[in-house]
């Protein structure tokens, strides 16, 4: 299978870290949804990413549907999610915050980058950020009551997705969400990112290449 799609997208990162941490080998084509839009039309008209071309040519769209395929693909035991409902509630609780947290950094990235200055409407950029300061203040919290797993053997995919995420914003808006003022966050994100699955998938124009 190939994963379209360029990993300064935290959607297309948080895809490349499960599918190695899933055991699922796969082909990334570092395709840019911007600078490239036509290439990425031929693959996927819509031109979302991540998308996932699978074995048969059957084009799939959206990180957490192509997680949830992929999971049905992974080997009997392997699992980002648990299968104990009390813990797989809270597992998604925190994918939610961090999806949001990407939501709104991605948001903010395109009225800063994608809109001319003269037509940034502030009070729309105000409510995202004080949404993805609201995802972020609840991660932290959540982290200091409970902290993730941050080994390749027993991460989760509350962890793969809120790691990307501060990792993500971080790069893209160090000045929006203060890295000293989410110590928990800052520090699970630093051990996250020492993994090999995360570091042979850094956030960037690079190409994953299967060990
Ligand atoms: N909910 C989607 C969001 C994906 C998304 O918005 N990806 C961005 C790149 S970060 C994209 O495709 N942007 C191009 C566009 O929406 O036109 C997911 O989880 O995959």
């Amino acid at each position: 299978m190939q994963l379209i799609g360029m990993l300064d997208s935290p959607y297309v990162r948080r895809v490349a870290v499960s599918l190695q941490l899933l055991g699922l080998p796969f082909e990334h084509r570092s395709i840019s949804v911007f600078s490239t839009f036509e290439q990425f039309q031929q693959i996927n008209p819509v031109v979302k990413a991540p998308s996932l071309v699978c074995d048969d040519g059957e084009v799939l769209m959206d990180s957490t549907l192509i997680l949830e395929y992929a999971q049905g693909l992974a080997a009997a035991g392997k699992s980002l999610v648990p299968a104990n409902a009390a813990e797989r509630q809270h597992v998604l609780r925190l994918i939610g915050l961090a999806l949001a947290a990407c939501e709104k950094s991605v948001q903010i990235v395109y009225e800063r980058n994608l809109r001319p200055a003269e037509k940034l409407h502030v009070p729309w950029v105000s409510r995202v950020t004080g949404q993805l300061l609201a995802a972020y203040a609840a991660l932290e919290s959540e982290l200091r009551r409970q902290p993730l797993a941050a080994a390749s053997e027993t991460i989760n995919q509350a962890g793969v997705s809120t790691a990307v995420a501060w990792h993500f914003t971080q790069m893209m808006l160090p000045e929006l969400v203060s890295a000293a003022n989410h110590p928990a966050l800052q520090e699970f994100s630093a051990r996250a990112e020492q993994l090999p699955e995360f570091m042979a998938a850094p956030h960037g124009s690079t190409t994953y290449r299967n060990a």
